[in-house]
């Protein structure tokens, strides 16, 4: 049995980072048991409010961002947190050693049906200065120093990455300990399996409309074989299905809010599933630009992805460029 500090300490990673991510861990067992409670612990069901986003906030979105902030407050560790629920950083001890962006728990809308959700999370070491505020978390995502998500299904699995691979930890309820159950995690170039929230279609650009055509034409169309189609509309249960068995993710442009690059966000989504799918052999892309490359303009912002299989994500890629 391995259990994730001594597996974190084989791979080198340094004593404080550890104590992060135990803290993230620590924070993720606590959203697990609420979540299982459901209906039991009155958590179920929307709150009044809307957060920065516009979304209507889930009481688990809630509770689960306010775990994570409480803690992650209280460990010394964090310099600042910047929270898909929260509308601006949160300033935490000015000697902290990171920067901690966090989406607390993706897919919400799937709480009250019973169905996937997971919290996502991306790391960045914290300078030295005095002063903290929106523009310290303004990093590409290629200097991220660990990402990852704790997905909660049957079982509950903590997936990261530190910049060598990516690990899965299955957490076992009765030791509350995340044990190492996938040691490597490698994506296959190639697919026949794509994600993506197909009644959106007319509203795409050209390139996705035309990528998504031909894919649907099946083995008499110009990609020769056919595909099969996923959805659980939570990134973080799409994203882990393509680390466990391949395929492609999309949630392109869409023309409804031409102002909005995409509906995923950046910062809490975008980069760290970036990361663990590169760090797994695969892509992440706009479509036009790596992912891991966007200098952030704020926070919150959004932006359209293509990840998952190396040579479906160049496929999708050379539909765009066609375009030009
Ligand atoms: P929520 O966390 O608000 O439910 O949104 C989840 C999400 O941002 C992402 O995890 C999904 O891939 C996507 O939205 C699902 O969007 P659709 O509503 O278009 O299916």
């Amino acid at each position: 049995m391995q259990f994730l500090v001594n597996v974190l300490r084989q791979d080198g990673v340094d004593n404080a980072l550890i104590s992060l991510l135990q803290t993230v861990g620590v924070a993720c067992k606590e959203i697990n048991f609420r979540l299982h409670q459901g209906a039991l612990a009155g958590v179920l069901g929307s709150t009044e409010d809307e957060n920065v986003q516009g979304e209507v906030q889930k009481k688990l979105d809630v509770i689960s961002n306010d775990l994570l902030k409480d803690l992650l407050l209280q460990s010394g560790l964090v310099k600042a947190l910047a929270s898909e629920e929260e509308d601006d950083i949160v300033v935490g001890d000015i000697d902290g050693q990171f920067l901690i962006a966090f989406d607390p728990l993706d897919g919400s809308s799937n709480i009250d049906i019973n169905a996937m959700v997971g919290t996502i999370f991306s790391i960045y070491r914290a300078n030295d200065s005095l002063v903290v505020d929106e523009s310290s978390f303004l990093q590409p995502g290629s200097l991220q120093v660990a990402a990852g998500y704790v997905v909660y299904g049957p079982a509950t699995l903590l997936v990261l990455t530190t910049g060598n691979g990516v690990k899965m930890f299955t957490l076992d309820q009765t030791l509350g300990e995340y044990l190492l159950t996938v040691k490597k995690v490698n994506i296959d170039p190639d697919t026949q399996e794509f994600a993506i929230n197909m009644s959106n279609q007319r509203h795409w650009a050209k390139p996705m409309q035309d990528y998504i055509d031909d894919l649907l034409k099946g083995s008499e169309g110009p990609r020769g074989k056919n595909f099969n189609m996923r959805w659980v509309a939570a990134m973080v249960a799409d994203v882990h299905r393509i680390l466990c068995r391949g395929g492609l993710f999309s949630y392109p442009w869409d023309r409804r809010a031409p102002e909005k690059p995409g509906k995923l966000r950046l910062m809490y989504e975008a980069n760290p599933m970036a990361m663990l799918i590169e760090q797994a052999g695969g892509r992440a892309s706009t479509g036009t630009q790596r992912i891991l490359d966007i200098q952030p303009e704020q926070i919150h912002q959004r932006v359209a992805v293509v990840l998952g299989a190396a040579n479906e994500v160049g496929a999708v890629e050379q539909y765009y460029s066609h375009q030009r």
